[in-house]
C-alpha cells in the first residue's frame, strides 16, 4: 500500500516538475523571445525557429558571438517561411543552474551583432553587456555540428511528451492545448491503472 502510494507521488512529481521554457526565434524580428528566462535543473528550453533562418549557440559572457570554450549547444540552422515556423524545434535539458548566455550565428544580417541574445538564469546587466560586446563583433561563429540538445518535431505536429503539456500551461506554445489534453489523458489512464491495482490489493 505504501508503494503504492509513493509511485502515485512520484508518478505526479515526474508530469510536474519538468517545465518547458518556450522561446521563439525570429518571429518578432532578430530577437529571442522571451529575451531572459529563468529556469531550474531538469528544465527544457525548447526553441522555436521563426523566419528567416537562425541557430542558438550556447557562447560565454566573457566572448561575444563564440561558441562557450566547454559544453554548451548549437541547434544548427533552421530555415522558416514568412508567417510560418520551422517543423522542428531544438530542446536543451538545463543541468545546473549557473547562467548561460545564448546568441544567433546567422551572418546574414548579423543576427548576433544586432543584439540577437538571450539570457538563462542571468540578469539584464548581463544580458545588456553581452549586447555592447556584440554590437563590435562583426562575425559570429557556429560550431561544426549540432550538439547539446534534441532536434524534434513541434508540439503542434506531436502530442503527449511532458515538455509540451508544460509549454502549453505557460501559454507559450500555439497549439499546445492538444498536448496538455494528450498529457492529461495519459495521467488518467496511468491513475485508472493504479486505482486498479489499489482494488485488487
Ligand atoms: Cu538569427
Amino acid at each position: 500500500m505504501t508503494s503504492v502510494t509513493s509511485t502515485l507521488i512520484l508518478l505526479f512529481a515526474a508530469f510536474t516538475a519538468v517545465t518547458a521554457k518556450t522561446i521563439q526565434i525570429g518571429t518578432d524580428g532578430l530577437k529571442f523571445v522571451p529575451e531572459a528566462v529563468e529556469a531550474a535543473v531538469d528544465d527544457v528550453l525548447e526553441f522555436h525557429f521563426g523566419p528567416r533562418n537562425h541557430s542558438v549557440v550556447m557562447g560565454d559572457f566573457g566572448s561575444a558571438c563564440v561558441p562557450a570554450a566547454k559544453g554548451g549547444f548549437f541547434s544548427g540552422f533552421l530555415p522558416a517561411a514568412e508567417g510560418e515556423e520551422n517543423n522542428k524545434v531544438f530542446r536543451v535539458t538545463v543541468n545546473d543552474t549557473s547562467p548561460v548566455v545564448f546568441y544567433c550565428s546567422q551572418n546574414s544580417h548579423q543576427h548576433c551583432t544586432a543584439g540577437m541574445v538571450g539570457v538563462v538564469n542571468s540578469n539584464n546587466d548581463s544580458l545588456n553587456a553581452y549586447k555592447t560586446a556584440a554590437a563590435k563583433i562583426p562575425t559570429a561563429l557556429s560550431p561544426a555540428e549540432v550538439f547539446g540538445g534534441v532536434l524534434g518535431p513541434r508540439p503542434t505536429e506531436t502530442a503527449l511528451a511532458p515538455a509540451t503539456t508544460a509549454a502549453s500551461s505557460n501559454g507559450a506554445s500555439r497549439g499546445g492545448g492538444a498536448g496538455a489534453v494528450g498529457a492529461a489523458l495519459t495521467v488518467g489512464t496511468l491513475l485508472f491503472g493504479l486505482k486498479e491495482a489499489l482494488e485488487m490489493i
